[in-house]
Order: C-alpha cells, then structure tokens, then sequence
C-alpha cells in the first residue's frame, strides 16, 4: 500500500508524521472519507471543496489548489491499482511545539492520503433494516464546534458510537442542544412521511451523500424538506433511512424500540437506494 505525504509516497510502515504535529496532539485538523466506484471518484470536487471550507474556517492554509488536491488523490489510487476504494484525505496544521496556539506551528500543514479497499457493511443490514437507539451525548452546539467542520477532532461522535456500542447498538441518533434530531454518528438520517422525505438542517454536518439524495429524489418527482425533526415523528415515520459515504443509503426499522411503520424498509427508501447505486456507477471523476 502507497501513502502520499506532502507530495511523495510511502509504504504504510513508512507512512509517518510527527508526534509534535497539531492534528495528533489537538485533533487540529481536517479530514474527508471518499469513495471510488469502478474507477470513477464519487463527487471528489465536493469532499475537496467541503475540506477546503473547512481549512478556511479553521485558518488552516492547504499548499495546493483544489485541481492539484484532486489530482493528488487520483494518483494515488492509481499507484495502489484500486478501482473500488475507500479514501481518507487528510490535512492537518501541522508540525510545531508543545501549546494548543496555532501560532506555535511551523506553517506547514501536512497532507495526507490513504486509499483503501472499502470494507461493506453485511448485505443483510440493507436487507433488513437497521436498529438504532437515540444516546445521551449530544451533537456539538453551532455556537461551541459547528457540526458542518469535518475536522480531525471527533470525539463527539465516538463518545455517541461508545453509548451506542455499549447498548448493543452499532449506530446512534445525536440530538441538538434543543432536543430536535441533528444526525446520527457517521450517517445523516431522513424519514418519510405521507411522501415527503425529509431531513434536519439544523445541528449537522451538511454530508455529501445527504445532498445527492436530496438532488435525485427532487429529480424523480419525490417531494423533500430540510426541516426541524423530533424523535415522535421518526417514530411515526412511513420510512426511515440513513445516508454517509461509508453506508450509503441503509434503512433503518426500529428507533428507541419503536417499530417504523411494518418494521421492513420501505418502498421508497428501496427506490433511492436504486437510484443511488446507479448514479455511483454513472457519475465521478474518472481515473
Ligand atoms: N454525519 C457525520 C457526523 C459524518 O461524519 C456524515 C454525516 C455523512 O456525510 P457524507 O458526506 O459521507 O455523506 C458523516 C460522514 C468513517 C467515515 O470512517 C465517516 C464518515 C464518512 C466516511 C467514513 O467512519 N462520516
């Protein structure tokens, strides 16, 4: 396996960054997981645009445009021969000395990027449906770390992962600071209900998979909302599914021990799963 670091490759036992560097000792930070699909990168301009909207946010200057970041990430799935690929770019402020103050850094982040072979969740979960709880740790609040940063500090969700975890649960809901649903650990969340579907706009990360299925249903006619939700109208809810690079679109059958609907995922939510998995063979930066 080939890494790429600041411009030249490594062998994953070489692929090394300093224990003085930001992102390690803060979490200071940014980060992007995407997926290749037979050789076309799905929607690479917009993780590469989400993870420069959040360097800017962050003041953290990325060296390279966009094009080259882009091209960047090609290259390495090239050097790795991966067709079907799981992808972690990475940038973080870099090296410097002991202190939480940015200004303590050199001035030269690090950018990294890992490629990988994806590994899927059982088909059976898409089959059946998932079964969620809504845990304690709530999303971050806008005002204290936007939930729209995708920065390198994610303990916010790994502690909502590790209630989940220990309830036997592998996904989680996160409310936000007034009690309405913001998202799920990893994965957006929408419902649908007498034929709109539906998603929080409030207190999440804006995902990228989140707008593309908000895009493609608005195409084949299905009616949507970015709106306030509560937990009793996800537990009344026709159909419920959640969305993220790493699940796609999976549905989801009981939330809190309530069943959703028949308990079996739904008609819609089968035909967006379709209509995703078509367009993820269709569209995306070829290599
Ligand atoms: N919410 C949160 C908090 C996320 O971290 C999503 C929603 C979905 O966003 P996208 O843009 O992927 O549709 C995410 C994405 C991992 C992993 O390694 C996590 C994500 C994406 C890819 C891999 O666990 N989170």
């Amino acid at each position: 396996m080939k890494i790429f670091i600041n411009g030249q490759f490594f062998e994953k036992k070489d692929a090394k960054v300093s224990v003085f560097d930001h992102g390690f000792l803060y979490g200071d930070g940014a980060f992007e997981g995407i997926r290749s699909y037979n050789g076309l990168v799905f929607k690479l301009n917009e993780h590469i645009g989400r993870l420069f909207e959040t360097a800017h946010t962050m003041m953290i200057h990325i060296p390279v445009t966009k094009q080259q970041l882009a091209k960047h990430v090609v290259e390495t799935l090239k050097k790795n021969n991966l067709r079907d690929a799981y992808i972690r770019l990475i940038v973080t402020r870099g090296e410097g000395d002991l202190g939480l103050d940015p200004r303590k850094c050199y001035g030269k982040p690090n950018i990294i990027i890992i490629t990988d072979k994806i590994v899927l969740y059982p088909a059976e979960l898409y089959q059946k449906g998932l079964e969620i709880i809504t845990v304690p740790t709530m999303r971050n609040h806008n005002e204290a770390l936007n939930p729209q940063l995708k920065s390198l500090n994610y303990l916010n969700n790994i502690l909502a992962k590790i209630e989940a975890n220990n309830s036997g649960f592998s996904e989680a809901i996160m409310l936000d600071g007034q009690g309405y649903v913001a998202e799920c650990t990893g994965d957006n969340i929408f419902i649908l209900k007498d034929g709109v579907l539906a998603t929080p706009y409030n207190g999440r990360l804006r995902g990228i998979t989140r707008d593309a299925v908000l895009a493609l249903a608005a195409k084949n006619k299905i009616q949507t909302l970015e709106r306030l939700m509560t937990r009793h109208e996800i537990f009344n809810a026709d159909e419920c599914f959640l969305t993220g690079t790493a699940a796609e679109i999976i549905p989801v059958v009981r939330v809190d021990g309530r069943l959703i609907a028949d308990g079996k995922p739904g008609k819609v939510t089968q035909k967006m799963m379709k209509l995703f998995h078509e367009m993820t063979r269709k569209a995306g930066v070829k290599y």
